[in-house]
């Protein structure tokens, strides 16, 4: 007997930063837990699920997850972008929570079951300093990380992307109404890095996994020389070295450069993808389940770049709530070409709204064997914390121009 949706309800929760969760319960009663989260543009997606997607959700199959998936994108007519295939993500994640629930086996099993024992993971780390930044490498190594990602303040420069701001734990968002503005130099960045990232090789030893973000903030030229300003320092990946609207950019960084390079978190369809792996322009794609249509259409991308030998290593910010990161690792432990998975990791008031049943340890994180995806809603927990707006920040340089942050 085919199972229907009987609801869907969208939760919006703030435990310390904002995430939009859809709630898909069938006839008999199983519910599913999709992320829709986007940050800085929550409600967007909230909207575009309760008023346009939820009403076709009620009384479908829930278990003909591809037939949804189609219907929702294709249905749409105006395809693709950010909101739409995020809107879409959520409910085929919880499509999937609900299949694995019916059939009682974790999703990496209806998934083909597991390639691998673990997924290797890396965190980050990060110092407004050298000495700090190195006390935090210590530190994530001494967690059992065995891959991390290093960010360091630049000297005159007040923010810098991906260090925390005094003693605050790091998060991109700020609170507020608006988005804070910061001053961006890219030549005193260019000046400092590379002897930062030598630095921190030095003190980590040849073994250590070494990961550095450039958060498309250079032009193909910066980029291509950065990337061979790092070769000696065996980087893992160097990650969105430059913005790829354009993607010859990344071709001609690519053909300066054999530092590894990783670029797609802002991607969110195979289209996006599809040129840089083709023209096999980088060597790790980051798309993330929950902004990229879902594992539906996740595993097609990491399917289209096994052709090409370029590995999936997804995004995994604090933006991503656990229900995301646990289907990220579900695929993960599915597919032969996967890399290396972000994990950030989350405050611990997120954990009280979104009990997981993945697991860190030795450097390897495992999605768990319960049915389904392997994460609990804490609704009344989630009650408690309302949607409070919070913003990217805005980048300008010296001159006062807005740039990319
Ligand atoms: O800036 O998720 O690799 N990780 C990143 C993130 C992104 C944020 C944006 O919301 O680049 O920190
Ligand atoms: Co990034």
């Amino acid at each position: 007997m085919a199972s229907r949706i009987r609801s869907a309800e969208v939760l919006v929760t703030s435990p310390s930063r904002n995430f939009v969760t859809l709630k898909v319960t069938t006839d008999d009663g199983v519910v599913g837990w999709g992320d829709a989260t986007l940050n800085g543009r929550e409600l967007a997606v909230a909207s575009y699920l309760r008023d346009h997607l939820v009403p076709l959700l009620v009384g479908r199959d829930a278990e003909r997850i591809e037939d949804t998936w189609q219907y929702l994108y294709r249905g749409a007519y105006w395809r693709r972008g950010p909101v739409t295939m995020a809107a879409i993500a959520a409910i085929d994640l919880a499509l999937w929570d609900i299949k694995g629930k019916t059939a009682g086996k974790p999703v990496y099993q209806l998934l083909g079951g597991a390639v691998r024992d673990g997924v290797l993971a890396y965190t980050h780390a990060t110092g407004a300093d050298l000495p700090e930044l190195l006390d935090s490498v210590d530190a994530q190594v001494a967690r059992g990380f065995r891959a991390v990602r290093a960010q360091s303040g630049v000297p005159g420069l007040e923010a810098v992307y991906g260090v925390h701001p005094g003693v605050a734990a790091y998060e991109p968002a700020g609170r507020g109404a608006a988005p804070a503005e910061e001053v961006w130099d890219v030549e005193a960045y260019l000046r400092h890095v590379p002897g930062v990232l030598a630095a921190v090789r030095e003190h980590a030893g040849p073994e250590l996994h070494l990961l550095h973000d450039a958060h498309h903030r250079l032009t193909p030229i910066q980029a291509a020389r950065l990337g061979k300003d790092l070769e000696p320092v065996r980087l893992f990946w160097l990650e969105d070295a430059t913005a790829a609207e354009n993607q010859e950019a990344l071709r001609l960084v690519r053909q300066h450069t054999t530092t590894p390079l990783a670029l797609g978190e802002v991607f969110n369809s195979v289209w996006d993808c599809k040129d840089l792996i083709t023209s096999q322009s980088l060597d790790y794609m980051r798309v993330c389940v929950s902004h990229a249509g879902g594992i539906s259409h996740t595993r097609r991308i990491w399917d289209l770049a096994a052709l090409y030998q370029v590995k999936a290593g997804p995004h995994g910010p604090s933006d991503v709530s656990p229900i995301a990161m646990a289907a990220s690792l579900h695929l993960a432990l599915a597919t032969p070409n996967f890399g290396i998975q972000e994990h950030m990791g989350h405050a611990p008031l997120v954990e009280t709204v979104f009990r997981h049943d993945y697991t860190f340890a030795d450097g390897y994180l495992h999605p768990g064997d319960a049915p389904g995806l392997g994460v609990d809603v804490d609704e009344v927990a989630a009650a408690a914390h309302p949607y409070d707006p919070a913003y990217l920040p805005v980048a300008r340089t010296r001159d006062g121009a807005v740039t990319d942050w």
